[in-house]
């Protein structure tokens, strides 16, 4: 069987011309989410038998394993593991050749053929083979797939009989497509979506498109394009079918057409009015509510195949939006409105499964980034399962479908080989295919990272050409324009409808925005990289969004860590990423650039993203509050706020504002609104002047006399044991320097820290004067007055600040200042008010340990024990942070489980802290902590005695 294959076809798998074989055209239908209790689908998900050979030419043996189906091989333990590269193939050699020793998976399951389906035709529906598969039935050859990341199907209805049937599908891992799949996520290998048999008519629907338009006036129409299919071996069925679509209680028919009547173009010729047996029909409708991200209202069109009789032949149903896109000027105009995209960047991942998701762990991931804000997503970098995209139109979020198309190892040499060249349109046009009755999708993008040739303008030809309903974008077209932040506007930028680079400083945007006179909207592809901790300076993209006319927003990078839970040998939990595996090459910690963990439990650079796209804004002034709606389409009356002066409520509200529309309301010694959804969720906070820090200048403390005549105190025996010293360092963030993998020889300013010895020597030594005076207070407590002078040479270091340590039974915290969550000099966005938490809690999960927790603008902070005893450290305004962690241990530490509780409390009170920035791939901070004068102080006071 498989070796008759290679027998005709050779290494088929090594042909990068060879997309597919007896593979049905790519169609709506086949991305539909199949309905298991429809008896014309049958799910063939659950155990399969499987072999895992080393090479596609080998011999298959007589021995079965159990795999499950849909999954990844490369995470259910079969030896072959899963691999991480960003750029770099996972193999070496040249396109379009793959290794020899390349995994191949035989998977082998046996159906009954259900009662009914007899007369009819047999569908076999892949919904993704990672990477290329062929496909047996009854050991007969049925087809060749590729497209990881599509649907593919297949006619089995000539292989098909009654009884039991069955199914061997071949996967290979490495395959000539892999150079086109080189995207900066996992590699895994197998059968990763659903797999099923759809049973249809003889005469059927085999592609259905739904082109819903939104007027101006609220009328909209739905264009429906149906085309027929009756397989080639029937002959032409007779005159007289149609297709009815019905959408609430209208509906319309239309013949299936073989001639086209109207047609006067050589009417006696049929060859030239001959469109193929499909129906058009446009259903007008004079009143409908707006699809959109704020009020996703969805109309369900069912269109029905009728045989000559009128009986129905065979169905289509899906649920249809209406919306409008258009791009004019330098607005992208959804619903006639710019709205400003909040989006974020989307892969397929699991914590534990990898690439195979089940349906309700899509929905809920999709259902997280509604949750968290988000108001639009990128399919980085290709189509998710169906479902991602049904949540998306149910729940209400853009989309921008992305092609799985990235040749990022040969980025300029694939789309010049014509060995390749029709890939890129191929890939785009399934794409369209497959997913184009979705409305939450806005745009197609062809791609990433994979150059620019002919080819991308082709591909953007036949997208506008065929869905003129919605905007075509492509970032390898822009990139020479990007270059290094000079923006050069002579360059082609045919393949795309707007301008989307990625991580340019906002500063160029700007200089776009003004220098320039943007004929097309702006919209990130990707902005803010999200690794470890960072997103610093997303305040200034968004400020400047909303300043510039062409700015339009964009895509953070990206959703969810792609880092697995696994467990050291002593059984401690830690995220596992490139070379966890044993994987190489690889890409180390990269795959981690998540606004989540892998497990969905979002970073504290979320609530900034949400408080800088709040739907409301409220300023204060005096005694009265402004209030603006700034959604674009619906009033904020599903929100109800809560106002507060301190800890006490002085108002509740709930306002009909229309969009963009502000009010007033009194509100006397108001300090704080917070506004809620249904669900319980803030959704938007602001603060007046009233809500401030107390300065420690001040405070009442005073001092008195000196350190040698005060009372004897816990909390001074505490100090005592481990005084507090003179700190420069801190654990390097994935921005300060990425620590493993490629890019770690690039990491700035990490290298030059290690070089100044900022990691080894005491401050003191490299030149930095530290004088302190330390005084003692009436309650026992101290008073520390510090005066620090960093040498010119020391340019640029990680913050200014003190170290002390106390035991570990201090592992409450309580504090006044911003929080609750963490925030950073360049990330600054959180609430004034007074916190309780414990230590434990202030560490964040970033994968690779690094800097965390900090809290700026911090009035004071308590630790204590769990009697309440402890201390009291009033900062005036200062940065801390704690830690059951050193900075030295989180420095030295790759993995969370390499980290040790050391019986200590670690505390960093900084008068100067270095921005987070997002140099791992992106800007650095604007936020540096340079050489100079630094002159601040503290107190530490006993609490509980
Ligand atoms: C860019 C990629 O598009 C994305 O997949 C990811 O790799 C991201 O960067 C970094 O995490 S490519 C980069 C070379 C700008």
């Amino acid at each position: 069987m498989i070796g008759d294959l290679l027998a005709v076809l050779g290494r088929w798998w090594e042909d990068p011309a060879l997309t597919g074989l007896h593979r049905l055209p790519a169609s709506t239908l086949a991305g539909q989410i199949p309905d298991f209790d429809d008896r014309y689908v049958h799910d063939l998900g659950g155990a399969w038998d499987f072999q895992l050979l080393d090479r596609p030419t080998a011999p298959l043996g007589d021995a079965w394993q159990p795999i499950r189906v849909p999954g990844c091989w490369t995470t259910q333990g079969f030896g072959d593991r899963p691999q991480y590269t960003n750029v770099v193939m996972p193999f070496a050699g040249d396109p379009p050749y793959v290794p020899d020793r390349n995994p191949t998976g035989v998977y082998r399951t046996t159906f009954r053929r259900p009662a009914g389906w007899a007369d009819r035709r047999t569908i076999l529906n892949v919904g993704s083979a990672e990477s290329c598969a062929a496909v047996w039935c009854n050991g007969t050859f049925a087809g060749i797939a590729s497209d990881s990341r599509l649907p593919s199907e297949f006619d089995l209805t000539a292989h098909v009989r009654a009884g039991a049937n069955e199914l061997v599908v071949m996967v290979v891992r490495w395959s000539a497509h892999t150079w086109m799949e080189d995207q900066d996520h996992w590699y895994h290998a197998g059968l990763e979506r659903r797999v099923y048999l759809r049973s249809v008519p003889p005469v059927s629907l085999a592609d259905v498109r739904l082109t819903p338009h939104l007027a101006g006036d609220g009328s909209a129409t739905l264009a429906v394009d149906a085309r027929v299919d009756w397989g080639a071996r029937l002959a032409d069925p007779p005159p007289g079918w149609s297709v009815r679509v019905r959408l609430g209680r209208r509906a319309a028919i239309a013949p299936v057409s073989l001639l086209d009547a109207t047609s006067h173009v050589a009417a006696h010729v049929d060859a030239y009015r001959h469109p193929g047996p499909r129906a058009a029909v446009t259903l007008a409708v004079p009143r409908v509510e707006a699809w959109s991200h704020e009020s996703p209202r969805r109309y369900r069109v069912t269109v029905e195949l009728r045989d000559p009789s009128g009986a129905v032949a065979h169905t289509y149903s899906a649920q249809v939006g209406f919306r409008s896109v258009e791009v004019r000027g330098a607005e992208l105009l959804l619903n006639g409105v710019p709205l400003l995209i909040a989006g974020v960047n989307r892969h397929d991942h699991h914590p534990t499964n990898g690439k195979t998701l089940t349906d309700d762990e899509l929905r809920a991931d999709v259902g997280n980034i509604k949750r968290c804000g988000f108001n639009a997503v990128r399919t980085s970098h290709y189509p998710p399962d169906p479902v991602v995209l049904d949540a998306c139109d149910e729940l209400g979020l853009w989309v921008l479908l992305e092609a799985n198309v990235e040749t990022h190892a040969r980025t300029r040499e694939l789309a010049h080989d014509p060995r390749f060249e029709h890939q890129y349109v191929e890939r785009v046009q399934r794409a369209v295919a497959t997913h184009w009755n979705h409305p939450s999708i806005v745009g197609w993008s062809l791609g990433n990272e994979a150059g620019y040739g002919a080819v991308h303008d082709a591909a953007a030809a036949w997208v506008r050409r065929t869905d003129p309903s919605r905007f075509v974008q492509y970032e390898g077209c822009l990139m020479d324009r990007w270059r290094d932040g000079a923006f050069v506007p002579e360059w082609a930028t045919a393949a795309t409808d707007i301008e989307c680079p990625m991580y340019p400083p906002v500063g160029n945007l700007i200089r776009w925005a003004t220098e320039t006179t943007p004929d097309r909207p702006l919209i990130l592809c990707e902005y803010s990289h999200a690794m470890g901790n960072s997103n610093g300076g997303l305040a200034d993209y968004w400020n400047a969004f909303e300043r510039y006319h062409g700015l339009q927003g964009g895509f953070v990078w990206d959703w969810k860590d792609q880092a697995f839970a696994l467990t050291d040998a002593d059984g401690r939990r830690f995220w596992g990423y490139g070379g966890s595996w044993g994987d190489d090459p690889h890409d180390s910690v990269f795959c981690d650039n998540g606004m989540v963990n892998a497990d969905g439990v979002p970073r504290p650079a979320v609530e900034e993203h949400r408080w800088l796209t709040r739907p409301v804004r409220t300023t204060f002034a005096g005694d009265a509050l402004t209030i603006t709606n700034r959604r674009a389409f619906t009033t904020i009356a599903d929100l109800r706020a809560e106002v507060s002066a301190g800890a006490k409520v002085v108002r509740r509200l709930r306002l009909d504002l229309a969009p963009g529309e502000s009010t007033r309301v009194d509100a006397p010694g108001a300090d704080t609104i917070r506004w809620t959804d249904k669900s319980g969720q803030i959704v938007a906070w602001d603060q007046g002047p009233r809500a401030v820090v107390v300065s420690l200048r001040r405070s009442s403390v005073r001092a008195t006399g000196s350190t040698t005549e005060a009372a004897r105190s816990p909390v001074v025996e505490l100090v005592e044991t481990t005084p507090p010293v003179l700190t420069l360092w801190r654990a390097p963030t994935d921005n300060d320097g990425i620590q493993a993998g490629p890019f770690a020889g690039m990491a700035r300013p990490l290298r030059w820290w290690r070089r100044w010895g900022l990691d080894t020597q005491p401050p003191e030594q490299l030149g930095v004067v530290h004088r302190r005076t330390a005084m003692r207070l009436p309650d026992g407590g101290v008073r520390y007055d510090e005066d620090v002078r960093i040498p010119p040479e020391l340019n640029d270091v990680p913050r200014v600040g003190v170290y002390f340590s106390v035991p570990a039974e201090y592992a409450n915290l309580r504090w006044r200042g911003r929080g609750p969550w963490e925030t950073m000099p360049d990330r600054r966005h959180a609430p004034i008010g007074t916190w309780s938490s414990t230590v434990a809690e202030q560490l964040v999960d970033y994968p690779w340990p690094q800097h965390h927790g900090s809290h700026i603008d911090t009035d004071w902070f308590e630790l204590t024990d769990a009697r309440g005893r402890g201390v009291r450290c009033q900062l005036g305004g200062l940065t801390f942070d704690v830690s059951a962690y050193s900075a030295e241990a989180l420095t030295a530490a790759r993995t969370l489980a390499e980290l040790r509780p050391d019986g200590r409390t670690h505390v960093h009170i900084d008068a100067a802290l270095r921005g987070a920035g997002t140099a791992a791939c992106g800007p650095d901070t604007d936020v540096i902590v340079g050489p100079g004068r630094y002159r601040f102080s503290w107190s530490i006071h006993p609490l509980g005695r």
